[in-house]
């Protein structure tokens, strides 16, 4: 049936439709649906509020992803406050501004987490969740993927996610796996 995509990350758009791709679902993006601003405390928090808000708005099923970068050495941060890292307006500026705040720091250790929410009209929720850990490396590789991509090498890989297929990407990220959860929950039966 139909599902909207709840987000206005092209990025996420284009990982999604992918990973979905078996479910043959008709994902749909917002239109011009506005995105509510997140308020909440945790990516569980964040994506239903996006996934309820659009669900009500469109009376469609909606599915948003909440998702963050939390990095050891800077306790956790910027967590669900990713997207606006040190104020700064562009996934760029928000990767210097990384790392010049890891520039003396011997701990790289970071790791991606996310939060995926399906959201029916009738007020019914799935949740699935995420996490890939990895290191901040000391300057960007490749050219794909978005946000921190470049930055962030999976644990016992050579690539980064930038210069990973999007294929490649998916079978080990954060996204991929709760992604996956939804997938295989549904192919199951387990979910309506
Ligand atoms: P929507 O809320 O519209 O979905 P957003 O980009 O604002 O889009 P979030 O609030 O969930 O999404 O912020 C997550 C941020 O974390 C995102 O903007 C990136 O900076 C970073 N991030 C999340 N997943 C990532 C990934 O797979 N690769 C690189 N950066 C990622």
């Amino acid at each position: 049936g139909r599902v909207v995509v709840a987000t206005g990350n092209a990025g996420k758009v284009k990982e999604i439709q992918e990973a979905l791709a078996p479910l043959g679902w008709h994902l749909e993006g917002i239109g011009a649906f506005p995105m509510p601003e997140e308020t909440g405390a945790t990516y569980e928090e964040n994506a239903a509020l996006k996934a309820c808000t659009i669900a009500m708005a469109t009376g469609l099923p909606a599915l948003a992803d909440d998702s963050g970068l939390e990095v050891e050495a800077l306790g956790g941060e910027p967590g669900v406050y990713s997207a606006r890292f040190g104020n700064r307006a562009s996934d760029l500026e928000r990767n210097l501004y990384l790392l010049e705040r890891l520039r003396d720091k011997k701990n790289r250790r970071a790791r991606f987490v996310s939060v995926i929410v399906l959201a029916y009209p009738d007020g019914v929720v799935e949740e699935y969740r995420g996490e890939v850990p990895g290191v901040i490396l000391e300057g960007p590789r490749g050219g794909g993927g978005f946000g921190y991509d470049p930055l962030f090498l999976p644990y016992g890989e050579t690539n980064t996610f930038a210069e990973m297929s999007v294929e490649d990407k998916r079978a080990i990220s954060h996204r991929g796996k709760a992604l996956e959860a939804l997938k295989a929950a549904h192919q199951q039966g387990k979910a309506r």
